[in-house]
């Protein structure tokens, strides 16, 4: 597609591309990054990015990562701190390989880490690490979360104080292999003309390290109503997905994949169905596009990542910030990364 193209076109190009903000780190590379805001400061919970040396394949091998730093920041302008080391994979006792996009949340006066990981049979699954300080260090539950699997979980806090975990990513992500409800390893996607996988939601317990619900699937529909399709490339869910509430309205944002957008739709619960509206953040340099919206001190941002720092390298990533505006009617403002 046009929009393949062009990202591939951008990623060999970097250097007439001027980006419109600076990396938040340099001397790690970072990405996925998950921002919240606890106690009138802002914390990033992102990947770390390596070269492990894996080569590029379309089940993302080279995204090998094994440990997690927590940045943190008093202002959108001012310095970030990276905290170190907050949890290592070799402390997480299922955890076989690749530690992806983390989120983090806050209840019980203690903090939860969620993160994705391959088990020993090479499965994801969602596992939970608590903490008392919102950069840790996290202490890993012993297994995962019950019921979970595929990645990117993202978890929204509503006003009345209850948790929605939204998970699932297509390829690597291995959501197509549980279309039985089941792990299938021959699964595949549905058909172009079929309805597309749906990411997945369920609410969080209050000790908040169970699902308290059987999982549901998150419906993204288009304006008649009708589902996304799954040859509908441009617009249906790939992976990072993210949630969060504006004017009463709660608003699902999620990844594209392969054609590179940070896309929306609106709905008006939790659980969807949300209607899609239209592309929050335009391809960026390298293949992944993941992001994470917050208000922060009244104005609205949005957490993101490219491969510039990296030359291009799609696995060796660096999260950003810019402004996100809301317009007066609700719909969001589409950011370009460059100038
Ligand atoms: O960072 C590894 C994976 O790449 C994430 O889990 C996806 O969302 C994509 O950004």
């Amino acid at each position: 597609s046009a929009a393949t193209d062009s990202v591939h076109t951008a990623s060999t190009k970097e250097d007439s591309l001027n980006p419109i903000s600076d990396p938040l780190v340099t001397d790690i590379y970072t990405a996925d990054p998950s921002a919240h805001v606890f106690n009138g400061k802002l914390y990033i919970y992102p990947s770390h990015d390596i070269e492990a040396g894996i080569p590029q394949n379309d089940n993302g091998d080279h995204f090998d990562m094994r440990d997690y730093h927590i940045l943190s920041m008093d202002s959108v302008s001012g310095s970030v701190k990276d905290n170190g080391i907050a949890l290592n994979i070799k402390d997480i006792p299922w955890a076989g390989r690749q530690l992806w996009a983390p989120d983090a949340a806050y209840a019980n006066k203690t903090y939860y880490l969620y993160f994705p990981v391959k088990d020993k049979q090479d499965i994801f699954r969602i596992g939970v690490a608590k903490s008392d300080s919102p950069t840790g260090p996290f202490k890993a539950e012993p297994t995962p979360i019950e019921g979970s699997f595929s990645i990117d979980p993202a978890v929204f806090a509503d006003s009345d104080g209850k948790h929605y975990m939204y998970f699932g990513g297509i390829w690597g992500g291995q959501l197509q292999r549980w279309r039985s409800g089941k792990y299938d390893v021959n699964s595949k996607e549905p058909d172009s003309n079929e309805v597309a996988l749906s990411p997945k939601v369920a609410r969080l317990s209050k000790d908040m390290l169970h699902f308290d619900e059987k999982v549901r699937d998150v419906q993204i529909l288009d304006k008649d109503g009708k589902p996304l399709l799954a040859g509908d490339h441009n617009r249906r869910f790939f992976e990072a997905s993210w949630l969060h509430k504006y004017d009463g309205k709660y608003y699902f944002s999620y990844s594209t994949g392969d054609t590179h957008y940070i896309v929306y739709a609106i709905g008006d619960s939790p659980y969807g169905p949300f209607t899609y509206q239209g592309v929050i953040l335009k391809p960026v340099i390298g293949w992944t596009n993941h992001h994470s919206i917050v208000q922060f001190k009244g104005k609205w941002y949005l957490f993101y990542h490219d491969s510039s720092l990296s030359g291009g390298k799609t696995h060796l990533r660096s999260v950003k910030v810019t402004e996100l505006t809301h317009r007066p009617n609700g719909t969001i403002e589409t950011v370009s990364a460059y100038k």
